[in-house]
């Protein structure tokens, strides 16, 4: 069984990443790793002073909570009317929370036909092609945790069906089960691994392999990268590299990738975490119980992810997409240890996700 503290982790992670993210997506400049976690560090002692979150997410945690929540009320399948509906109501909720261009005009199709076609909308965006936007990949974490937990449900098609009610191109859909696929609990994947599976999402929707777009190519080249930077090379010279080569745009395939290099870079055994982050010390506690009495463990793993994210932030580009994927890789490994107490307080919503993944981990072993 995988432990509930992975649901939580992959989720809250997410979350952190979207919220941190936010406040850096297409800035004009790239911003240096110690100008990102210089704000990072503001952001989780701010929460000390004014009463509402300093943090709050955007269309990235909205769209995956209302994956969530589908998925809990359909005892973990995947019901393209229930989920266009639940994707929906969260947009109609809020709909200043940074959505893609295209996204509004689906989500209003949808409703005005009262959910009778699910794709139909998606389907005839940018002349019939479908959006290849990051919108499908950005949601997917949720359904990696199910598929992982029941061997049952979601499989890869039902992840196409949950992308297919906003995302129909066949570059949204590959990215989206890449994002939904090897669910890492168990902290062993290496980029060989997430290579099998670029090849397999590359060969369900059509790409091939070889032509400069499909996954399986970006992911060589992440795996070149993870050769080519040793954990101990200059972070900012890195981060431009990698900027530069795997992409940080809005699109899935210029971002995924991307993110699964931060998370591996992460994950990797011999990875070192940055000096600013290994002598960080959490905020000052006017409440006894945040922070403090961590085991040292805990401690390594809450500045594992944090490192993580502050890389990916520095990345440039689509900052919130890309930090929200790579925690939700680096968040279902470490577990919900890894997410400090200071940086909950100061993300929104943070208890009612936490709460979600809960109830999601309960459905997908009630079934
Ligand atoms: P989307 O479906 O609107 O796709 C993103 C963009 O990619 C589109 O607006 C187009 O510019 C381009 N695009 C996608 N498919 C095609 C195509 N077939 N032909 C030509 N151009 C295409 O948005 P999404 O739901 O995929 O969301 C992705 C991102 O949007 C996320 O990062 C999210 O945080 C948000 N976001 C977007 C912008 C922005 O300026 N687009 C700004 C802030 C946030
Ligand atoms: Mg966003
Ligand atoms: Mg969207
Ligand atoms: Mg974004």
């Amino acid at each position: 069984m995988i432990p509930c503290a992975k649901f939580r982790g992959c989720l809250l992670a997410a979350l952190a990443g979207d919220c941190l993210g936010a406040q850096f997506e297409f800035s004009p400049r790239r911003s240096s790793f110690r100008t990102v976690w210089l704000a990072f560090d503001a952001n989780m002692r701010e929460r000390r002073r004014c009463r509402r979150w300093p943090l709050v997410y955007t269309d990235d945690t909205a769209l995956t909570r209302a994956v969530c929540e589908s998925l809990v009320d359909c005892r973990g399948r995947v019901e393209p009317a229930s989920l266009a509906r639940s994707l929906t109501d969260a947009y109609f909720k809020a709909t200043d929370r940074g959505y893609g261009a295209a996204a509004g005009g689906v989500f209003k199709d949808l409703r005005d036909a009262n959910f009778a076609d699910p794709f139909g909308p998606a389907a005839a965006l940018f002349e019939g092609r479908g959006s290849y936007g990051n919108g499908g990949a950005m949601r997917a974490a949720p359904l990696g945790l199910i598929g992982a937990a029941a061997a049952a449900a979601p499989n890869a098609e039902e992840v196409h069906l949950a992308t297919r009610v906003t995302h129909s191109n066949a570059l949204a859909l590959a990215g989206a089960r890449l994002m939904a696929g090897p669910c890492d609990w168990r902290c062993a994947s290496t980029a060989s691994t997430w290579t099998a599976e670029a090849a397999a999402a590359d060969t369900a929707c059509g790409l091939h392999e070889g032509e400069a777009s499909s996954y399986t190519s970006a992911m060589r080249q992440v795996k070149e990268f993870l050769g080519k930077h040793p954990a101990s090379s200059a972070v900012d010279e890195e981060a431009r590299a990698v900027a530069g080569a795997l992409g940080t745009e809005v699109t899935a395939l210029r971002s995924v990738p991307t993110a699964i290099y931060c998370a591996l870079r992460t994950l990797r055994p011999s990875h070192r975490v940055h000096p600013l982050i290994s002598e960080w010390q959490p905020p000052g506690n006017q409440n006894p119980s945040i922070d403090e009495a961590l085991s040292i463990e805990q401690r390594q793993q809450q500045q594992r992810l944090l490192d993580c994210l502050t890389f990916a932030v520095s990345l440039g580009g689509d900052t919130d997409t890309i930090a929200s994927m790579a925690g939700a890789i680096v968040g279902a490994a470490l577990g919900a240890d890894a997410l400090p107490a200071s940086l909950m307080l100061a993300c929104e919503a943070s208890d009612a996700v936490d709460s979600l993944a809960t109830r999601l981990h309960r459905v997908a072993y009630s079934s």
